[in-house]
């Protein structure tokens, strides 16, 4: 089959460049890494057939450099450009310059990019293709104005960054009299951190599950649903863990979620992989975010549903028909993820340095997403994540006791890693019996506890 592109540049590092080289290598497909001066020594550099250096440590002068980036993409003739997840992936003025400079971008289209990153608007079009929404507002105008709405929409409320998403830019407020003096300072801080000052309010939900649907669809306007993830567990708005399916949710519900996202997807002629975010609370859910790009947790579903996710995603960007049909009749067993990063077990601040010892869990239903090997340096510059470890088992309770047999072999030296907190995790009650939301860390979480665990492992 031809496709209008036959060289990929792979904008991004650590595990997920490798994970977009090795899709595009299966696919017969040609790769260029580009790297940062502390990253010369990278296994993306060594896997891509080419590789182009971009600027120093910092990312803001190599992985969120656009010039260097299509500089690179320029000289060793790339006519593609993949952005993997992090640094430029929805930045929409990229997808435009690349495309601009005649290349195929592997994503969506740059306008469905910013509509997705305007959270006020995201919620317009979503109300209008009749996917539920928690009360909220729009672009607040007016301190007065927020206090009227708030009026309306019951206490606690929460102000969103339109232009934040993924948890930044958000206050809870907890009555009327602050909501003035949080607005202020809310769009200040949104100011500086997104260029936009732009809030909008939403009724609080206090116990929320975080569940979220991979969709894919075709330039035809063929959409699909490739299943639901659960990403309760989380800490300071980074996932921990992620599992497929949800670990407990109600059959009907899960439907009613599952066709949501299709009608959003649909509602809005998105054209590429996609993920609609949900808030779950009790039987209710309420549309939050919809992200453009690959994500993190995107093997949880990949295991469950046997597709190749980023294939897909070439294969989309190339105008090819859906390749993905029937996920529900494909599903099979379970599927459970636990991001392991360089950080202080205790405090979570990161840990860079150099990895002295390390070994690989394997076996089966055992799956391994890292860039990291013995002897590598983990530069301070970037995210933390060291490796993905995802199981699949028949069961969730099989693929419990999976990931922490699993976790148990895992040997890393010489940097501190959170794998102490996952052998914990994994042995709580209300992990392994899946009751629990995205405020589990948080309530049940204590220094004491991790530092028992690193102990007696
Ligand atoms: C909320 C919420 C409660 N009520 N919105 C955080 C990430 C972003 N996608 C939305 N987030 C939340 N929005 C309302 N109206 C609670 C969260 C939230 C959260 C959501 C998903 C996963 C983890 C979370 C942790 C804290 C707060």
């Amino acid at each position: 089959m031809t496709r209008p592109f036959h060289k990929v540049l792979v904008a991004n590092r650590g595990e997920i460049a490798l994970r977009v080289i090795r899709a595009c290598h299966e696919m017969g497909l040609r790769t260029v890494a580009v790297y940062s001066t502390v990253d010369e020594h990278a296994l993306h550099v060594r896997f891509a057939d080419e590789a182009v250096c971009i600027g120093s440590g910092p990312a803001a002068a190599s992985y969120l450099n656009i010039p260097n980036i299509i500089a690179a993409a320029e000289i060793s003739g790339a006519d593609a450009v993949h952005p993997g997840y992090g640094f430029l992936s929805e930045r929409a003025e990229f997808a435009e310059v690349v495309q601009q400079c005649g290349m195929t971008w592997v994503g969506p289209s740059p306008d469905h990019m910013r509509l997705m990153g305007d959270k006020v608007k995201a919620r317009e079009v979503m109300a209008h293709a009749g996917v539920p929404l928690l009360p909220g507002t729009g672009l607040l105008t007016s301190a007065d104005e927020a206090v009227a709405a708030a009026r309306e929409i019951g206490s606690p409320g929460i102000l969103k960054a339109s232009a934040g998403g993924g948890g930044r830019g958000m206050k809870i407020v907890n009555n009327l009299g602050q909501l003035p003096s949080v607005l202020e300072l809310a769009q200040a801080e949104a100011r500086a951190a997104f260029g936009s000052g732009d809030m909008y309010l939403e009724r609080y939900v206090r116990n929320p599950r975080h569940i979220e649907v991979q969709v894919v669809a075709d330039i035809a306007g063929a959409v699909t649903h490739v299943l639901e993830r659960e990403c309760s567990i989380q800490r300071r708005h980074q996932k921990l863990v992620e599992e497929a399916p949800a670990a407990k949710l109600d059959p009907d519900l899960r439907e009613r979620i599952l066709a949501a996202a299709v009608a959003a997807t649909r509602a809005i002629g998105y054209h590429s992989l996609g993920t609609v975010e949900f808030l779950v609370d009790g039987s209710a859910f309420y549309f939050m975010e919809m992200n453009t790009r690959v994500q993190v947790e995107h093997c949880v579903t990949e295991m469950i549903s046997g597709f190749d996710l980023v294939q897909e995603q070439l294969r989309l960007a190339a105008g090819e028909p859906l390749g993905i049909t029937q996920p529900q009749d494909r599903a099979r067993g379970h599927a459970i993820e636990c991001r392991i990063n360089a950080e202080n077990p205790v405090d979570f601040s990161p840990a860079p340095g150099t990895i002295t010892a390390l070994h690989f869990p394997g076996g089966t239903g055992v799956r391994i997403d890292s860039h990291v090997y013995q002897g590598c340096t983990v530069p301070p510059y970037y995210d933390s994540m060291l490796a993905k470890l995802v199981v699949h088992a028949p069961t969730r309770e099989q693929a419990v006791r999976r990931m922490q047999r699993a976790l148990g072999e895992f040997v890393i030296e010489g940097v501190d890693t959170n794998l102490p907190l996952h052998r914990w995790l994994l042995k709580q009650d209300a992990f392994v019996h899946g009751e629990y939301d995205t405020h589990f860390l948080e309530t049940h979480l204590d220094a004491e506890a991790i530092e028992h665990e690193a102990a007696v492992s």
